[in-house]
């Protein structure tokens, strides 16, 4: 008999998001995924920072920390330090990831902590009503950009193979099979891992339909047999991750583009202390220095 069911990660608080939101998919995934995996509430650290999606933390029931807008990383690579035994989630928006955060994203993803990074993507900032974000479309009319947003949209899977993220996947959030495998995969993976969830905005993108992305997804390990440990035909399958902007039956690629088993940060700090006896002091430093 297992001990928890998806119930029993689920807060008490009920959602504000609107009705329809992709985000409850994601939530559902995630709380089914943590079942799966008979995960102790007590024994993860979910971490995010501010936007709608942001908002997932408080619908969880295990330990949490509702951040500060783009700072969701730095927060969980301090948790990381803290307490490497207790594994970390962080649950945050487009715009809390690539825009105000990106800085953080490139280092922690280059120096591989160990934490699942779900990047819920709307493609615009949708709890400031709707202004374009770094993976908005070419075109995107928002609040600030009535007239079309004119800059290229940042292809996050091409960015974090670039930032050496040893896993990236991509999921849609109308997959609810999918979506918990790939989130599945990301926790049960070594080092910093990456999953994109196509997660439309309901109210303010009537265009991205759920329906409308799933039905023309390609498992691009299922059907293109792509090789994840390859890192030049990861970059070469995340290339074409936008190609979906094209028409509305253009297809979605999705699955895993990028794996590779290198030591985490936390691995190699604890190998260092290990093989490095010698303890130096912080005062031995300032005298070091005569400061
Ligand atoms: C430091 C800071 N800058 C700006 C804001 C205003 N702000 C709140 S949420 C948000 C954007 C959210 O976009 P995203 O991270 O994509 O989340 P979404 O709401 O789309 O899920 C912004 C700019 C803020 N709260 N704090
Ligand atoms: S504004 Fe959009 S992203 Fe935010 S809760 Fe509503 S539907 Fe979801
Ligand atoms: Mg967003």
């Amino acid at each position: 008999m297992p001990r928890y069911i998806p119930h029993d990660y689920r807060s008490p608080l009920r959602p504000t998001w609107c009705k329809g939101c992709s985000f409850y998919n994601v939530l559902a995934a995630l709380t089914g995924v943590l079942a799966e995996k008979q995960i102790d509430p007590h024994r993860l650290n979910v971490i995010s920072g501010i936007g709608c999606s942001s908002r997932m933390t408080l619908y969880l029931n295990t330990f949490g920390m509702h951040t500060i807008h783009g700072r969701a990383l730095p927060v969980a690579v301090g948790s990381r330090l803290a307490n490497p035994d207790l594994p970390v989630i962080v649950a945050a928006g487009d715009g809390d990831f690539f825009s105000i955060g990106i800085g953080h994203f490139v280092h922690a993803a280059r120096k591989n902590f160990d934490m699942t990074v779900i990047c819920l993507d709307n493609r615009m900032y949708a709890m400031t009503k709707n202004q374009a974000s770094p993976t908005s479309c070419v075109g995107f009319r928002g609040t600030l950009t009535p007239w079309g947003k004119t800059s290229v949209p940042l292809n996050v899977l091409e960015f974090a193979i670039a930032c050496d993220a040893t896993f990236v996947a991509r999921t849609v959030a109308g997959l609810q099979r999918h979506m918990q495998e790939m989130i599945g995969l990301g926790l049960g993976h070594r080092g910093f891992s990456f999953i994109e969830v196509i997660a439309p905005c309901r109210t303010f993108d009537r265009a991205a339909t759920l329906a409308s992305l799933s039905s023309r997804v390609v498992d691009i390990n299922r059907e293109n047999r792509h090789d994840p440990v390859d890192k030049k035909a990861a970059l070469a399958a995340a290339v074409k991750a936008l190609d979906y902007d094209a028409s509305d039956d253009a297809p979605v690629h999705i699955g895993v583009f990028r794996e590779s088993a290198v030591p985490t940060f936390e691995e190699q700090i604890a190998n260092i202390k290990k093989t490095h006896k010698k303890k130096s002091s912080f005062s031995s430093i300032l005298k070091k220095y005569s400061l």
